[in-house]
């Protein structure tokens, strides 16, 4: 099974989105996603340029050791233009072994531990009337745990919030990356933020009851002892997690908010390797990894991950926003269908357009997602719709304080 041909495809339907084909010299296919938010391109250079023709002549079947080749191959190590190229290969090296057993992935990762992965939706509205209709949609689409997110008095628009939700929207969905030269810049005030929030969680409690999974994500925006404070303050209400409360790059501030609140705690979606996460495990300082197979090195490195946090009680919640390709959700799915230690994925939705291009077989039902059982990760690429919808520059927002100092966002 060597490798005769490893391809690099950009397409944009309505978004941007980075897939690497790699095809044998006895006719299959795999898929890989190495879509990197508002820096596509960087991967789609360093997977053509640095890593296709390395790969040519290679034996398909040897995951590990492609990996390692790369990995340590480059002396470089880490980052998430590095970790989002070698997670395609690993990707579309899974997809491909996994089609020559004639087995959907998840059997080759040990069999399915569950009937299926719950998901949960993103329910967002400016004020808490629109919030509480987001959040009936969600539940009349099958979901069966919510984020919530919600516009904050005296700022124009806010992470995670539908700019128009009820009106001429056909869904409830976000979508950060604008399309144009510049990110647009958004203003941001934690303090109006923190007086909301808990306001916000006691309405839709008060509305929905005490049962239904609850997320929020604070996208990295609050000082240690912020978040600390909004753990403290949302622990009525009972939350699945509170995600992303500090800048990721800080692993001790979450020894300070753990100090403080007994609100479960995800972090990672920005992290791209192990060693982000071995402080956070063995002092046992969050709940949930939010990894994304796509941005941490594809479906090998995400399983010794997740190995890892399972020993310390830790589990996942894989990241899932529409940035993450139908290729790049797949693979998390047969991962989350096969480890012990599951415990929710997110689950956007992709736009109609992109699942013209990307044609999935995973399903959604009673809020509870399969991989299918698809040889393969069971995702096709229709290239000719792909070429229909070319590369467009897109970027995220831009964060600045009232004052107009930047900050995370
Ligand atoms: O590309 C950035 C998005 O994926 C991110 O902002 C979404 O925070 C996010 C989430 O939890 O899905
Ligand atoms: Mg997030």
């Amino acid at each position: 099974m060597k490798i005769q041909s490893a391809e690099t495809i950009v397409t944009s339907p309505g978004r941007n989105f980075v897939t690497l084909r790699i095809t044998t010299e006895d006719g299959l296919t795999g898929l890989g996603d190495a879509t990197l938010n508002g820096r596509e391109l960087a991967v789609e250079a360093y997977l053509r340029e640095h890593v296709a023709p390395l790969l040519l002549g290679r034996d398909a079947g040897r995951i590990e050791d492609t990996w390692q080749y790369l990995y340590r191959g480059a002396y470089w190590r880490r980052g998430p233009v590095t970790m989002a190229a070698i997670a395609a290969v690993d990707m579309a090296l899974w997809d491909i072994k996994a089609k020559a057993a004639g087995m959907p992935l998840y059997q080759l990762l040990g069999g399915a531990s569950r009937r299926g992965a719950l998901a949960y939706g993103h329910a967002s509205g400016r004020d808490v009337p629109e919030l509480l209709d987001s959040i009936r949609a969600h539940l009349d689409l099958g979901y069966r745990a919510i984020r919530v997110q919600t516009g904050i008095p005296g700022l124009d628009s806010v992470y995670g919030v539908a700019s128009s939700p009820a009106g001429g929207g056909e869904r409830y969905d976000y979508e950060p990356a604008q399309r144009g030269a510049l990110p647009a810049e958004e203003t941001w005030d934690t303090r109006a933020y923190l007086r909301h929030v808990p306001g916000v969680f006691e309405a839709v409690r008060a509305e929905f009851g005490p049962e239904l999974p609850l997320l929020h994500d604070g996208h990295h925006r609050m000082t240690p002892i912020q978040a600390a404070r909004l753990g403290k303050a949302l622990e009525p209400y009972d939350l699945f997690w509170l995600e992303d409360a500090t800048p990721g790059e800080d692993q001790a501030a979450l020894r300070l908010i753990r100090q403080h609140t007994t609100t479960p705690l995800a972090i990672g979606e920005v992290f791209n390797s192990v060693h982000d996460y071995t402080t956070l495990l063995s002092e046992r300082l969050i709940d949930y990894v939010r990894s994304a197979v796509t941005h941490t090195g594809g479906v090998t490195a995400m399983k010794k991950l997740l190995d890892l946090a399972g020993v310390y009680g830790v589990k996942s919640g894989m990241h899932g926003p529409t940035d993450i390709s139908p290729v790049g959700m797949a693979a998390a799915l047969h991962l989350d269908l096969a480890i012990h230690n599951f415990g929710i994925q997110e689950y956007m939705r992709h736009s109609p357009r992109t699942l013209e291009v990307f044609e999935t077989s995973y399903t959604f039902e009673e809020g509870l997602l399969h991989p299918s059982d698809t040889p393969g990760l069971g995702v096709t690429l229709n290239t000719e719709a792909a070429a229909a919808f070319p590369y467009s520059a897109a970027y995220l927002p831009v964060n600045r304080l009232t004052d107009g100092t930047v900050h995370d966002w």
